[in-house]
């Protein structure tokens, strides 16, 4: 209940300013808020297909006329980084001779917060004690939670299909609650600067309970070389807030639509006073950091805008190698969040 009223406020700021004049959903989508132009509702399975075919295939063969026109351009697939800029259609649909995994709550005691927490865990769909695995802890959006992703029906097909096709080793995907509040902090989510606490807290109840606590208790590889970090919007921003603080931890990072207030800043929401200062937003010389860091945003993203190429344009400036790239028509929504794990979970173990 207190995510439906919270992803209300979401769609009433938004539409008072005037952005996203549409229908908004943020079910099912890893705390994706979906603004969709007035247009009917579709699955998402459709929706990522309808988008993925327009941006991929030529424009209709235009009719002919007296002056030669230029062949139709379609929209590149792949960048120069090898980013495939939408996930392919058919990497989110079953198949035989793939195996896909499912999701389980578990509860872990933090320390940190000093209270039991909750997280998903989808194993691999062979999962044994025999083999040491990577993990991936993936970030949802905000006002989200622990079952925000599990939710989602195509997570385990896309990474089942990803293994199958042996562009993923298999690996332990954890997604955990991200607003780590503890008696000091404030105690639900929202858009203010307290409430932006518990946020940036969970890189630590991250970094020294959740963490240890799946390496306790699965088979994994463990430690930086096995370690990979991702998320979606306040989970992107939170992603990048994670390894700015946390550098030597992760073995890659993928920030998908990554939210307003890693730094500083202004939008439609609120006040951003930023958990960094721009300045403060690199690398110190000799520490071991990430091997690989995308970013990535839709190209039509209404509730982020230019905020995600704004980090880019900051790490750029601050020397922080990365790769940047956007997802062509995508908006804040599934478009834009597979296309970011297609190409970040092929990074697992290479
Ligand atoms: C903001 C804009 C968007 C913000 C957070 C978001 C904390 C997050 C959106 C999402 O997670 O979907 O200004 O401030």
């Amino acid at each position: 209940m207190r995510r439906i009223l919270a992803i209300c406020a979401i769609a009433a700021l938004a539409a008072v300013a005037c952005i996203g004049c549409g229908s908004s959903d943020k079910s099912n989508d890893g705390g994706a808020t979906k603004v969709t132009p007035n247009e009917e509702q579709t699955t998402p399975t459709e929706e990522v297909k309808q988008v993925n075919e327009a941006a991929l295939s030529p424009s209709a063969t235009p009719a002919p006329t007296d002056t030669p026109t230029p062949a139709p351009t379609a929209t590149p697939a792949v960048d120069e980084n090898g980013m495939m800029l939408l996930c392919p259609s058919q990497y989110l649909k079953k198949r035989d001779g793939a195996a896909y995994g499912k999701f389980n709550h578990i509860t872990y005691y933090s320390d940190y917060c000093k209270r039991d927490r909750g997280a998903t865990v989808l194993l691999p769909a062979g999962y044994t004690e025999e083999k040491k695995y990577p993990v991936v802890y993936l970030l949802h959006g905000i006002f989200g939670d622990e079952n925000s992703f599990a939710g989602d029906a195509n997570l385990p097909v896309l990474i089942g299909n990803l293994v199958a096709d042996g562009l993923s080793e298999e690996f332990i995907l954890v997604c955990p609650a991200m607003f780590a509040a503890s008696d000091d902090t404030a105690q639900a989510p929202g858009f203010s600067a307290e409430q932006m606490i518990p946020y940036d807290n969970f890189a630590h109840d991250l970094t020294q309970c959740l963490i240890p606590y799946i390496e306790e208790n699965y088979s994994v590889i463990g430690g930086r070389e096995g370690t990979y970090i991702a998320g979606f919007s306040m989970g992107g921003r939170e992603t990048l807030y994670t390894i700015i603080t946390y550098p030597d931890r992760f073995r890659a990072a993928c920030a998908i639509a990554p939210a307003p207030g890693l730094v500083p800043g202004v939008d439609m929401f609120m006040t951003h006073e930023g958990s960094y200062k721009e300045e403060e937003v690199k690398f110190a010389d000799g520490v071991t950091i990430p091997d690989k860091i995308i970013i990535c945003c839709g190209t039509k993203d209404s509730v982020v805008g230019q905020f995600p190429k704004s980090y880019h344009n900051l790490f750029v400036k601050n020397g922080i190698d990365h790769i940047w790239y956007e997802v062509p028509n995508a908006d804040h929504d599934m478009n834009a969040q597979y296309s970011g794990l297609y190409n970040f979970l092929q990074f697992i173990g290479k």
